[in-house]
C-alpha cells in the first residue's frame, strides 16, 4: 500500500524534508584505502595544523604512523599523529590553553597502558609538550593486558604455517574479551579497585583455562595497575558528550583511521584482518558519532600496494619489481620492523574500499617511489581461472586464490619528482598515472605525496 494519502501527502518525501542540523562543524576522516601504511600519519599531520581535535577511533598499538616534521621522525602507535599546532585554542576544563590541539582516544580503541605511557614519555623526550593537558581518553575504551599479548603470540604459534602474521600486540584477544563481555574498560580501572581486582582475576582465570601455559603473576599485575590509576585519571573523560559539545561549538575534528579497509574485520580479507572495523563504520561506533556529522572522507592510497602479515595479495610481485618497491619505499613495519610485501597498484581493490568508505577525495602517497621504473603496471580487473570476469571483490580466501589480475601497462617517467610542489610540473607520465587512477575510481585526487616530509606534498586542485 502506498504511503501517499490525500490528507498526509507523500510521507516518504516529507521524511526527507526540513532536516535540522544542530552541528556547527563536521568531522573529517582520514582512512587507509589498502592494507595499511599508506602514509595516514603524514596526511593527519599535514591537516592537523588546521584542526582543534585529532581522534583515534579503533585499533591499538598495532598501528604505526610516521610523521616527519622539520627533519625529526616521530612514530605514533596509540597517540593520534600530528606534532605541534600553534594555532588552536582549546578549552580544557575551564582553562583556555593557547597553542596545542587535543588528541583524543575514543571508546573503540583498545589500550595497552604500559605502551601508552612509554609512548607519551618517548614523545615528550622528542619535544612534544603538555601531553597531559592535551590527551583525552574515553572511559569506555577497553584495556589490553600483557596476557592478551601472550595469548596473541600463542594463537599465532598454534596456527603454524597458517598464522595471520599479527603484530602480537594482543589486539585480537582484547577485542575478543570485549565481544564476550569479559573485557575491562578504562573507567572500571578508575572505579572501585576491589571490583577491578575481581574482574581481572576472573578474566585471567578464563584465559588460563584456555591457555594453561601462559604465566600471569596476578598480584604483580594488580599492583602495577593500581599504580596506573592516578597516572591515568587526568586523561579520562566521557568523550561522547565532549565531542558533541565541541561539534556544536564549531570545533574542527579530524579522525585518524588506524590499519586500513582491507584489514577491516568485516570488509577485509578475513581471517587475514585485524579485529576492528577500520573503515568508516568504525569511526561512528568508535567515537559515538552519528553519520550526519561526517564531512570529508579522505582515502589515503599508496601509489603501489603493500601488505605486512599474511593473507591474499593479488597484485603482489614476488620478483625484482617487488624487491625494488620494498627497498626504494623503505617498506618496513613501524611497529614490528617486518619487511612489507610489495606489488602494483590494484584498482579493483580500491574501487571496493571506495564503495565501503565513500571517499570524497584521495591523497595519493609515495609517487616518488615509482620515479625509476621504465613502465608501471596497474591492476584494472580480476578474472577467475575459468575466464569469468569479476564485478566485485571476492569475499572468501578460496575465491581470491582463484583470481588472475588484468593489468594496464603505463609508461614510467624516470625523473625525480621529490622536489616538485606543483601538479603541472610533474612529468607528463606521472600526471597521467594520477589521472588514470582518478578516472577509474571517479574520486578526485586532491594531494600527491612525493617524499616523507610535511613539505613534500603537491596540492592537485
Ligand atoms: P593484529 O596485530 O591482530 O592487528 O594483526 C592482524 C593483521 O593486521 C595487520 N596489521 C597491520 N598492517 C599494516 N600496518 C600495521 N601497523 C604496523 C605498521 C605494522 C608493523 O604501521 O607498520 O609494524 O608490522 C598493522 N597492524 C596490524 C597485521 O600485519 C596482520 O596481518
Ligand atoms: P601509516 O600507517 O598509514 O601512517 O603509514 P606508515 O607511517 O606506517 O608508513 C608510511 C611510510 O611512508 C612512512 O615511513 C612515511 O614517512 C612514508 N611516506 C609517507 N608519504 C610519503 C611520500 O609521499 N613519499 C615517500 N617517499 N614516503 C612517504
Ligand atoms: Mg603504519
Amino acid at each position: 500500500m502506498s504511503a501517499t494519502s490525500a490528507v498526509n501527502g507523500n510521507l516518504y518525501e516529507q521524511l526527507h524534508q526540513g532536516r535540522t542540523n544542530m552541528y556547527k562543524s563536521k568531522v573529517d576522516v582520514v582512512l587507509g584505502a589498502q592494507w595499511g601504511d599508506e602514509g595516514k600519519g603524514k596526511v593527519v599531520d599535514m591537516l592537523a595544523s588546521e584542526v582543534d581535535i585529532v581522534c583515534r577511533c579503533q585499533g591499538g598499538n598495532n598501528a604505526g604512523h610516521t610523521v616527519v616534521a622539520n627533519g625529526t621522525e616521530f612514530d605514533f602507535h596509540l597517540l593520534p599523529s600530528g606534532v605541534v599546532n600553534e594555532k588552536c585554542i582549546s578549552v580544557i576544563g575551564k582553562k583556555l590553553i593557547n597553542c596545542l590541539y587535543l588528541r583524543f582516544i575514543g571508546n573503540g580503541v583498545v589500550i595497552h597502558l604500559p605502551s601508552l605511557f612509554d609512548e607519551v614519555l618517548k614523545n615528550e623526550a622528542k619535544g612534544l609538550q603538555q601531553l597531559e593537558h592535551r590527551l583525552i581518553i574515553s572511559d569506555r575504551a577497553h584495556l589490553v593486558f600483557d596476557f592478551h599479548q601472550l595469548v596473541d603470540g600463542m594463537q599465532e604459534a598454534e596456527k603454524g604455517g597458517k598464522s595471520l602474521g599479527t603484530t602480537k600486540k594482543g589486539i585480537g584477544p582484547a577485542y575478543s574479551s570485549k565481544a564476550t563481555r569479559n573485557g575491562i574498560r578504562v573507567g572500571e580501572l578508575l572505579g572501585d579497585f576491589n571490583i577491578f581486582k575481581e574482574k581481572f582475576t576472573s578474566i585471567v582465570n578464563t584465559h588460563l583455562r584456555l591457555f594453561p601455559n601462559i604465566k600471569v603473576d596476578v598480584d604483580a599485575e594488580l599492583a602495577r595497575y593500581k599504580d596506573y590509576v592516578e597516572k591515568l585519571r587526568p586523561y579520562v573523560k566521557d568523550t561522547i558528550c565532549f565531542l558533541h559539545t565541541a561539534l556544536r561549538n564549531g570545533k574542527t575534528i579530524l579522525v585518524e583511521g588506524a590499519n586500513a579497509a582491507m584489514l577491516d574485520i568485516d570488509f577485509g580479507t578475513y581471517p587475514y584482518v585485524t579485529s576492528s572495523n577500520c573503515s568508516i563504520g568504525g569511526v561512528l561506533t568508535g567515537l559515538g558519532l552519528p553519520p550526519q556529522t561526517i564531512g570529508e572522507v579522505i582515502g589515503v592510497v599508496k601509489a603501489y600496494t603493500t601488505r605486512v602479515g599474511d593473507g591474499p595479495f593479488p597484485t603482489e610481485q614476488l620478483n625484482e619489481v617487488g624487491e625494488l618497491l620494498q627497498t626504494r619505499g623503505f617498506e618496513i613495519g613501524v611497529t614490528t620492523k617486518r619487511k612489507r610485501r610489495c606489488g602494483w597498484l590494484d584498482l579493483s581493490l580500491l574501487k571496493y574500499t571506495s564503495l565501503v568508505n565513500g571517499y570524497t577525495c584521495i591523497c595519493l602517497t609515495k609517487l616518488d617511489i615509482l620515479d625509476t621504473f621504465p613502465e608501471i603496471k596497474v591492476g584494472i580487473g580480476y578474472k577467475r581461472s575459468n575466464g569469468e570476469k569479476l564485478d566485485h571483490f571476492p569475499g572468501t580466501i578460496s575465491e581470491l586464490a582463484d583470481i588472475e589480475v588484468e593489468y594496464a601497462v603505463l609508461p614510467g617517467w624516470q625523473t625525480s619528482t621529490e622536489h616538485i610542489r606543483c601538479f603541472k610540473e610533474l612529468p607528463e607520465n606521472a600526471q597521467s598515472y594520477v589521472r588514470f587512477m582518478e578516472s577509474h575510481l571517479s574520486v578526485p585526487v586532491r594531494w600527491v605525496g612525493v617524499g616523507k616530509g610535511r613539505e613534500s606534498i603537491i596540492n592537485v586542485h
